[in-house]
């Protein structure tokens, strides 16, 4: 969650600024653009970390900020949102997130949502925590409110476990608290400096849980980017850890540990250091977990957070950053060792402000009798990845020859290969790529092109899907791999193509692929 990296509509002053950079970048790349064939050899005998998900957060157009009001508007088409979340989109994890001003005696989401207050009214208590009485050991339920977490359970993650479950796909829940400081009123507790209290909301959203759907997460994520917090700190998380897992363990509940999260990628490893300085607290984490927000993340940082994974034998999670593309997971999955990764919501409603960054899919004309439900364009190649690799997946070796493409590897759980190959931004488009997330400029579309052959896959019938990372688009066909002939593809600059290795029998949809490069554009 992100408050200062909104994007911000384009000046029309920037837009020509922009097209006259485009100009003037195409014609000093032109005719330069020549790149050498690539090949790709993937070593399945070369294993790395093993695939956990692809995750999203629970939520939808709920908050209206414009009108300051409750948006309903998306409940009819949940199904058909949700459908298209876990079939096209890959999601197989969501984010439940409960925020610290639960435990208060006054239901302000039931006020939001019945129209009493609006928006900017229910937003000033989120993190309003009031202690439901003085014993963390004694509930009392009239303290706590769980009006808001029951709603998003009924509407968001019973029916995206259901028609997961239809597609015959896996879906798990993270619970995650968040404890912002962007609100004035932070209430008369500190969860933070009261490991006991903190334990004592945890239990009872699990119990709550349990108890109403049968619903246990099996993710907990301690706590949403503490460094925007006012209290929680790396040592705050290390005694939440100890208390929370104790006290769910009396019962009967081990969900497995998801921290630090910090908003700022460089913050990751000191608070984990702070974190691992409480006795007993590091060996607890199973995931442990960093957002890609403030700037550029070095590799050095990503290779730090895996050490520090390394030694306490758990895995790393990229968790939230609405502006990644797949560079971003390229690296994560091959520097850091994600094992799990979020770009952040599931979709939005297009306004007059156009796309909203950070979503999966985008819909328009929410209430027509027939909406567009679809893919946004720079989610479509991240998705291609998604859907090829299952949980359980284990990443495997793959390198290149040339340096404008790369490519990621890996085996799925039943032996299918999936191989994804990107190539790198042209001039033009890393130019104009930085400018655009800062202004709604359009980025130019891709241009170049050169054959990239995959050594190295099991034989069978393999799909190929490829995209742009940064326009999206798509190009479906089906290969055939034997020994002696590996699968080429062709790459123009920022395509990304996936190879999926299809179930032995099933019949192949798509056309042969085209070994004209004509064909390919
Ligand atoms: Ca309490
Ligand atoms: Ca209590």
């Amino acid at each position: 969650m992100v408050v200062m990296n909104s994007r911000t509509k384009a000046s029309p002053h920037l837009t020509r600024y922009a097209l006259a950079l485009s100009a003037v970048l195409a014609l000093a790349t032109a005719g330069c653009s020549a790149r050498p064939q690539a090949t790709i050899t993937v070593d399945s005998g070369q294993r790395y970390q093993t695939m956990e998900a692809w995750e999203a957060t629970a939520k939808m157009w709920e908050f209206d900020k414009q009108a300051d009001r409750y948006n309903g508007s998306w409940l009819p088409l949940s199904e058909a949102i949700l459908t298209k979340m876990i079939a096209d989109g890959g999601i197989n994890r969501l984010r439940l997130e409960i925020r610290s001003g639960a435990e208060n005696p006054v239901d302000y989401w039931s006020q939001f949502r019945s129209g009493k207050i609006g928006y900017l009214g229910f937003k000033e208590h989120f993190y309003d925590k009031i202690n439901d009485n003085d014993d963390p050991e004694v509930l009392n339920p009239a303290g706590v409110q769980f009006s808001e977490l029951d709603f998003r359970v009924e509407k968001l993650i019973l029916p995206a476990m259901r028609i997961a479950k239809q597609l015959g796909k896996t879906m798990t829940i993270s619970l995650c608290y968040v404890d912002f400081r962007w609100t004035d009123t932070q209430g008369t507790l500190s969860h933070a400096k009261n490991p006991a209290e903190y334990a004592e909301l945890i239990a009872a959203t699990y119990a709550h849980l349990n108890e109403k759907y049968g619903l246990v997460p099996q993710e907990l994520e301690i706590i949403l980017e503490p460094d925007n917090s006012v209290d929680w700190r790396g040592e705050q998380i290390g005694h939440a850890i100890l208390a929370v897992t104790e006290r769910l363990e009396r019962q009967g509940v081990t969900p497995r540990i998801i921290a630090p999260s910090t908003s700022i990628g460089r913050k990751t490893p000191a608070y984990f250091d702070a974190l691992a300085k409480v006795p007993g607290a590091a060996e607890k984490v199973s995931v442990l977990s960093y957002h890609r927000y403030g700037g550029v993340l070095p590799e050095d940082v990503l290779k730090g957070i895996r050490k520090r994974a390394d030694k306490i034998g758990a895995e790393t999670g990229m968790l939230e950053y609405t502006h990644s593309d797949v560079d971003d997971l390229f690296a994560d999955l091959t520097i850091a060792n994600a094992s799990s990764w979020q770009k952040y919501g599931i979709t939005k409603v297009e306004d007059g402000g156009g796309l909203a960054p950070g979503n999966m899919l985008t819909v328009s004309d929410p209430e027509s009798a027939q909406p567009d439900i679809r893919l946004m364009p720079t989610s479509i190649s991240l998705a291609q990845i998604f859907r090829s690799v299952d949980p359980g997946a284990v990443r495997v070796g793959a390198t290149s020859n040339q340096g404008w493409s790369e490519a990621v590897a890996f085996t799925n759980p039943d032996g299918r290969m999936s191989v994804t190959v990107k190539s790198e931004l042209s001039m033009t488009q890393k130019a104009l790529q930085k400018l655009s997330k800062h202004v709604d400029t359009p980025v130019p579309g891709p241009d170049g092109g050169q054959w990239v052959q995959v050594k190295g896959l099991r034989d069978g019938k393999y799909l190929v899907e490829r995209s742009n990372a940064l326009i999206g688009g798509g190009l479906r066909c089906t290969a055939t791999v034997d020994a002696d002939t590996p699968p080429r593809v062709y790459l123009r600059s920022s395509d990304v193509a996936t190879l999926t290795q299809m179930k032995k029998g099933a019949p192949a949809k798509d056309a042969p692929c085209s070994s004209d490069s004509a064909d390919w554009q």
